[in-house]
């Protein structure tokens, strides 16, 4: 066990049993012309953490510790989109729609594609979900439970939707979760204060929180 500076307090880590789970870090939620900006977002603060979360996948990477990716799309023929979250708040473009990048969120579409300099290497895992959240769904939880993972290090966007999505999800599950403070985004800053506060909340009501040099300080 190693224990990581986290707040509300240290996160006890069984190294062997860790997993990092980067959360929707694609081109349609960080570029000009995607998801993100059809729903009137400034996509530019998601732009920003990229290096954060590149130093925490390498971290990870370096220590042999796994990298699971996931990606919010949708297949072409739309089979898996409920009609209440394509018209969802009267985007500019809606999911599936032709836009600059591509079919909006659609499978194997350029502005779906994870962010080249995030992209996954041979070997981990990539998980697509027509959800929020990343367990729904999709295979997420049998891998897990085949890996023998335990504890789960969040980075991704946004903090307050998919992420925090994903690790209610989690911690439901009997996983323990730690929110990478730098290597998570949303395109309203009040919007992460609150979510970052509200998970470690009661005592870690849904998890732990901590900076990305303490993670890469405890794994290295
Ligand atoms: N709109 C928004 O904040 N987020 C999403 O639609 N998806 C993810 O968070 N990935």
């Amino acid at each position: 066990m190693i224990d990581i500076k986290a707040e509300p307090f240290a996160f006890a880590a069984k190294i062997d049993q860790v997993a990092l789970i980067v959360i929707d870090m694609q081109r349609d939620f960080a570029e000009r012309g995607g998801f993100g900006e059809s729903l009137g977002n400034d996509v530019s603060r998601v732009t920003r953490i990229v290096p954060e979360v590149k130093r925490l996948i390498e971290g990870f990477r370096k220590a042999r510790l796994p990298v699971i990716h996931t990606m919010e799309c949708h297949r072409p023929d739309l089979s898996d989109l409920p009609q209440a979250k394509r018209d969802r708040g009267n985007p500019s473009l809606r999911i599936g729609d032709e836009g600059p990048m591509g079919r909006i969120l659609i499978v194997g579409e350029p502005g779906t594609a994870i962010l080249p300099e995030l992209a996954p290497i041979d070997g981990e895992v990539v998980i697509e979900k027509p959800g929020k959240g990343a367990f729904y769904a999709t295979e997420l939880g049998d891998i897990l439970k085949r890996r023998g993972i335990a504890q789960l290090v969040f980075a991704g966007v946004t903090t307050e939707v998919c992420v925090q999505t994903t690790m209610r999800e989690a911690n439901d599950r009997g996983y323990e979760c730690l929110l990478a403070e730098e290597a998570t985004e949303s395109y309203f800053p009040e919007f992460k204060t609150a979510a970052i506060a509200m998970i470690r909340a009661q005592g870690a009501i849904v998890g732990w929180t901590a900076h990305v040099d303490d993670i890469l300080e405890a794994i290295h």
